[in-house]
């Protein structure tokens, strides 16, 4: 199968995983779970899931055989609900910023936000849903496989934390209140606030796939680099925004006067920072066995995207 064809049939995975893994709108208290299904199921490309289902792909296919020359014992299992936990937190965390304390944004996903399809409260409320759900998921789905359940807790614990992307996002606010944010503090917000989180998906699914620790670390290696390629392409996309055809919040950053890659570094060499990363990833990904071509064009068309 090749990547058109195994793109929507990752992205119909995840959903379906989703829309079976999440409570019910129906359940008590029907407004609170409405809104969390609201919030996951509108839309959204996906992209944390599929990197966690395609990441366990990989080592399910190659049989891990590193895993049983060295001593580590692997515990494999179906990255689905792992997946679908990581997604709750990443859309947790969209809900929130969206919020009138943080971003107060009208449109999310092409629909209203939360708060203004519902109320702030209500919002409030269903992120933090989403993020406890998160860890309910895990440790339903993963009992069978405590060492499997503790890692992945571990892992996206720590990816969501107060130093990574709650700290990227306090970073991000206290930026805005000053004028002269430098390089290290763009690095340092975009390395917690969006590197992380795409780099505990790869660990996620190679965790589930039976990755061994040294494959862990190129994971790491490689979610590092896709994740600050993708926040620099996202700026790009920002800074060259046509508002008239993308929508209201194109060039939202640039025109808040927001520090952004483009802002520090000019369109040109953040351009060429974008295709350092994107080859650094890549070469990350190359060292890993097995068929990389998925997550490859994957990366590439990640960090090439027009929108
Ligand atoms: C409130 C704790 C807390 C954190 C908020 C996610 C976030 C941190 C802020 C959203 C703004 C932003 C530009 C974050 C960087 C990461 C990013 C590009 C998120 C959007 O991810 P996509 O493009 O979104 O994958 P979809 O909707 O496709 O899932």
């Amino acid at each position: 199968m090749d990547f058109a064809a195994q793109l929507p049939a990752y992205r119909v995975r995840a959903e379906q995983g989703l829309d079976r893994l999440v409570p019910a709108a129906t359940t008590r208290p029907a407004r609170l779970h409405e809104a969390m299904r609201y919030a996951l199921l509108g839309g959204g490309k996906r992209l944390r899931p599929i990197l966690t289902l395609a990441t366990a792909d990989l080592f399910a296919r190659a049989g891990a055989p590193e895993a049983q020359i060295s001593n580590f014992k692997s515990e494999i299992a179906d990255a689905l609900p792992a997946a679908v936990a990581i997604e709750c937190l990443h859309t947790y965390s969209l809900v929130h910023d969206d919020l009138p304390c943080m971003d107060d944004d009208d449109l999310r996903r092409g629909r209203p936000t939360t708060h203004r399809q519902f109320d702030e409260a209500t919002a409030l409320l269903a992120g933090d849903a989403l993020l406890t759900l998160a860890f309910q998921l895990v440790g339903q789905h993963y009992a069978a496989t405590p060492a499997l359940c503790a890692a992945l807790t571990r892992e996206i614990a720590d990816a969501a934390g107060s130093e990574k992307l709650i700290g990227g996002q306090m970073e991000d606010l206290l930026a805005e209140q000053k004028a002269d944010a430098t390089a290290a503090d763009l690095e340092f917000i975009h390395l917690n606030k969006t590197a992380a989180m795409l780099t505990v998906c790869l660990v996620a699914g190679g965790l589930c796939g039976g990755a061994t620790p040294a494959q862990l670390d190129r994971l790491r290696t490689a979610g590092r680099h896709l994740g600050l390629a993708f926040q620099i392409v996202d700026d790009i996309l920002d800074a060259t925004a046509d508002t008239a055809t993308l929508g209201k919040t194109a060039g939202k950053d640039a025109q808040a006067g927001k520090t952004t890659y483009v802002k520090l570094h000019g369109l040109e060499t953040s351009r060429q920072l974008a295709r350092e990363h994107t080859d650094a990833a890549l070469a990350a990904l190359a060292l890993l066995p097995g068929d990389k071509t998925f997550l490859t064009a994957l990366v590439g068309s990640l960090t090439g995207r027009t929108s």
